[in-house]
């Protein structure tokens, strides 16, 4: 059943995906990756992504990106999907092999290999990528999730200048060989599927040799099936089945000379290596029951674009502290009276001045309860409130706490959202 209602999602996703490209190549008005076509409710409660930073942002090819950022899965994942706690990568979004990699780290551990994530633990990543093709591309971390498919960060567009010609891309293998991946068997790549082809094509060939007399492919093989073993013979010539014959001992004795002429160039191999590596997580600075945030009534009004959630915060921290993020599906909102932050080009998912508190700020040693108001025009844009029309109106999302001397904190608060069409 749990295989059933994933594939349904994957198909749905991929659906989403499909229309999302088309109405970005209709539009032509940018080349992101459909980053809101996913359901508000997937994007809230999967993946919270934050502190990204991409830099630099205009390289040369042949130059580094670094990726860096924190993510915490959340602890509301939806149950009717694939969750990162059995098998996760973690990946890079951008159109096509535009870049390569050269390593990937979460919280110190190298991301060559699969792992999995604990649910509501905080996870710290690097990413460095070496730029590969001159362009203009919207750079993405992606947790690509086993039975779920890849759930999208926050991106930054990345521009690589120079000339692709100009690429290098070698490595000295364990043999202590230096290659060069951009050909390294390229030509032997192409000879032999050359070579399979020529050898495909002639077979089917020689099967459609009498099609205007006689029935070929899957006809032929109904009519030989209707005749039955002892008749067979009355479609299939003695010659066909010598060239049938043939062909298989031609087939296998390629197989093995081919074999064997790798094993004299190649002598030494070792398997593509996959697998699982366990990630301990980090501590987060909000546990240790320094703050507690309990979640009231929560609704949405649709014409006011505007989220209302009452939150009751204990503060066991020595500072007072305000609420200056509110952080959702990859959107930024912020306190403008805690925070200051800009977007930082077009598709950055910035609201600077979305959030208004009702309530003062929460004193040490002191219980709390605040209204956080939330109110962008980003809720409409990036689809958020498609979560009202959903059977499940969950939400989910990060809340930044900051003291007086900067110290941050944060927790993941969830629950139902009732709209308001008033
Ligand atoms: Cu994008």
């Amino acid at each position: 059943m749990k295989t059933l209602k994933n594939r349904s999602i994957r198909r749905s996703l991929g659906f989403h995906y499909i229309i999302a490209c088309l109405v970005l190549i209709i539009s032509g008005e940018s080349f992101a990756h459909g980053e809101k076509a996913q359901q508000a409710g997937l994007r809230m409660r999967t993946m919270n992504w934050f502190d990204t930073e991409i830099s630099p942002r205009t390289v040369s090819v042949n130059e580094q990106v670094i990726i860096t950022g924190k993510f915490m899965p959340s602890k509301h994942w939806p149950k009717h999907m694939a969750s990162i706690e059995e098998m996760a990568f973690l990946n890079v979004g951008v159109p096509g092999p535009k870049f390569i990699r050269v390593s990937s780290h979460v919280n110190g551990t190298p991301m060559i290999r699969s792992t999995s994530f604990e649910l509501g633990k905080l996870y710290e990543y690097e990413i460095v990528l070496k730029a590969r093709s001159p362009g203009h591309y919207h750079v993405h971390p992606v947790m690509s999730i086993k039975g779920a498919g890849p759930i999208i960060g926050p991106a930054f567009w990345v521009d690589v200048t120079g000339n692709q010609a100009d690429f290098v891309n070698t490595v000295t293998t364990l043999n202590g060989d230096t290659i060069d991946l951009e050909t390294y068997g390229l030509s032997a790549s192409i000879g032999l599927h050359a070579f399979w082809t020529v050898i495909a094509l002639a077979w089917i060939a020689f099967w459609l040799r009498n099609m205007r007399t006689s029935p070929v492919i899957m006809p032929r093989f109904i009519a030989v099936q209707k005749l039955g073993k002892e008749r067979a013979d009355e479609i299939i010539t003695t010659r066909e089945s010598l060239v049938g014959m043939f062909t298989v001992a031609i087939i296998v004795t390629l197989i093995g000379i081919s074999y064997l002429v790798t094993e004299h160039f190649v002598p030494r191999t070792i398997p593509l290596q996959t697998g699982w590596i366990p990630v301990e997580p980090m501590e987060n600075p909000a546990e240790n029951e320094k703050i507690k945030v309990k979640v009231g009534n929560a609704t949405y009004r649709i014409p006011g674009r505007s989220f209302d959630v009452q939150l009751t915060i204990t503060n066991n921290t020595p500072e007072p502290l305000r609420i200056g993020e509110f952080a959702t599906a990859n959107i930024r909102f912020i306190n403008s009276d805690v925070l200051d932050i800009q977007p930082e080009d077009p598709d950055h998912l910035v609201a600077s001045d979305s959030i208004e508190i009702l309530g003062d700020s929460i004193q040490p040693g002191k219980t709390s309860v605040v209204n956080m108001v939330v109110e962008d025009a980003l809720w409409e844009t990036q689809r958020l409130t498609s979560l009202v029309y959903d059977p499940d109106s969950f939400f989910a999302g990060l809340i930044f706490l900051y003291d007086e001397t900067g110290n941050r904190y944060y927790q993941e608060i969830a629950g139902i959202m009732i709209p308001s069409f008033i």
